[in-house]
């Protein structure tokens, strides 16, 4: 049996429980871990016999709860939804009580980790946290973004900073060199107290929401420069490469360069690429955040855009069956000049902004609602390393917040809008192409539309206050008198003189 002396426990041993725990000890600290089933358990402590903190194996849930150090840091990492409240009640019945602090490091609703908080009042402290980087990122430096009372923070803090990525302060790079056993020395943390309750695991969500228009944006970006200009696979590898040293360096185009290089294993002449089934899964934050969008009345539409792109691509069949009916134009193809290309890039960019500015209003929005007081240009600041949006520009977004903590929309901040000022008219012109050659780039097109919408003084909502009015009396307000005061007109009486009686 441990003795109580572990400064932190963590529950749920599948992958990224595994690398979390072992970034916890790579740390220095001691920790307790603990798995349902147990064989994992064992297995782990044998794969891993020597660690700089001590990792004590726990086969039940009070010699578990025994082995920690009061008040107790208990890192919960299994499956989001009911998995999570029984192993809260698991740990009171095995001990826990209310100085000892459950910190649910899964993808929970934000609103789930509101009611756990207020239901375990006085039985624990119920703390959220979001964290971003896959695997990789967990064992080697995380994007962490907690939520919850300040006190828990206070005990989670150094553990969470020690084991998060590490950014240049300045420039915001990823500061490289982490190995197991050799955690990255010096920079900034990717992880700053967010706020209370739900806050860490709404931003996740977000974040989450953004990295779906992402990974949207890039692979329509890929899709127009196959279509129109007959690439490979590796010859697109290049091009993603070549962005990667721009505005547009990122994780995420990283990847993509990697990705549409990679053969097939069982056929070296074929690209990878081409035999993966092009239906995309998911997991639902995309749509959390989408619908949050919808229930907020905020105007979220690239963001929901890539989840319904991942839901069009999923009725492939229904897609094969109409590709052979429903015509279209034919695609002419393009000759590969450095100006389609560059074009291309820069609707991808000018796409980007405009999804990161959605986000950002949508936390704009739940600040409010939630009472949170959330700071955007730390967000910002601590999704620069470690997450799966990381990225260059998030530098960009981190300044452009921090010489304006009051920014309405990101499209409003004089850098972003001297970037689109600079690639509309290629956003513009790569859109007509799509248009034109019927490719599909809806997560392009629905980000220049909310562009335009956004910079319109004037939008054809009067005919729809007019329409609203004629058919339900819903009434209108008037340009020329104050808001508040409302209008109707008797329509049918209006213009169908005959119906009255
Ligand atoms: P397992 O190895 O026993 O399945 C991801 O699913 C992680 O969450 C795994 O470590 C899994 O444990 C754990 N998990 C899932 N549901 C759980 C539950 N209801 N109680 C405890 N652990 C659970």
């Amino acid at each position: 049996m441990a003795t109580a002396n572990t400064r932190v426990g963590l529950i749920g041993l599948a992958v990224m429980g595994k690398n979390l725990a072992l970034n916890i000890a790579d740390h220095g600290f001691d920790i307790a871990v603990f798995n349902r089933t147990t064989s994992v358990t064992d297995e782990f402590i044998k794969e891993n016999p020597i660690t700089p903190g001590k990792l004590i194996g726990c086969q039940s849930l009070r010699e578990f709860v025994a082995a920690i150090a009061r008040p107790r840091v208990v890192v919960v990492l299994v499956k989001a939804g009911p998995a999570v409240d029984s192993i809260v009640q698991q740990l009171i019945e095995a001990g826990l009580d209310a100085e000892d602090i459950v910190v649910d490091a899964g993808n929970s609703l934000w609103t789930d980790t509101i009611r756990r908080e207020k239901e375990y009042a006085g039985k624990i402290k119920f703390f959220g946290s979001g964290v971003s980087g896959g695997e990789l990122g967990a064992r080697f430096g995380p994007s962490l973004m907690p939520g919850g009372d300040p006190a828990s923070w206070k005990h989670l803090e150094p553990i969470w900073k020690a084991i998060a990525a590490k950014v240049d302060a300045k420039t915001g790079q990823p500061i490289p060199g982490a190995e197991p056993g050799k955690p990255v020395q010096g920079g900034v943390p990717c992880t700053a107290y967010l706020g209370p309750n739900g806050a860490g695991h709404y931003v996740k969500m977000v974040h989450n929401g953004i990295e779906y228009v992402d990974m949207q944006l890039i692979s329509e970006a890929y899709f127009l420069l196959r279509s129109l200009l007959g690439l490979k696979p590796d010859e697109l590898s290049a091009i993603f490469s070549d962005w990667n040293r721009t505005e547009l360096d990122s994780y995420l185009i990283e990847i993509t360069a990697d990705v549409l290089r990679q053969r097939d294993p069982r056929n070296k002449r074929k690209f990878l690429v081409d035999v993966i089934v092009d239906a995309a899964g998911q997991k639902g934050t995309g749509k959390w955040t989408a619908s949050n969008a919808l229930d907020m009345g905020i105007p979220a539409n690239s963001i929901a855009e890539a989840v319904f792109a991942r839901c069009m691509s999923a009725i492939k069949g229904e897609r094969l069956i109409a590709s052979k009916k429903l015509r279209g134009p034919t695609i002419k193809k393009l000759r590969a000049g450095t100006a389609v290309i560059e074009a291309i890039r820069q609707a991808l960019y000018c796409s980007k902004i405009c999804a990161y500015a959605q986000g950002f209003q949508l936390m704009r929005e739940a600040q409010k609602e939630y009472n949170w007081k959330l700071d955007f240009g730390t967000i910002a600041s601590i999704w620069r390393g470690g997450c799966i949006i990381r990225a260059r520009f998030l530098q960009k977004i981190t300044d452009a917040y921090q010489i304006n903590p009051q920014l309405v929309n990101l499209l409003m901040d004089p850098y972003f809008r001297k970037e689109i000022r600079n690639g509309q008219d290629d956003w513009r012109k790569v859109i007509t192409l799509a248009v034109q050659q019927g490719i599909p780039a809806p997560a392009f097109m629905s980000a220049l539309a909310y562009y335009d919408a956004y910079r319109s003084a004037v939008l054809p909502a009067n005919l729809i206050q007019a329409q609203r009015d004629y058919f339900g009396a819903h009434t209108y307000e008037r340009l020329d008198s104050p808001s508040g005061e409302f209008f109707h007109v008797d329509w049918p009486a209006a213009n169908r003189p005959e119906l009255k009686v």
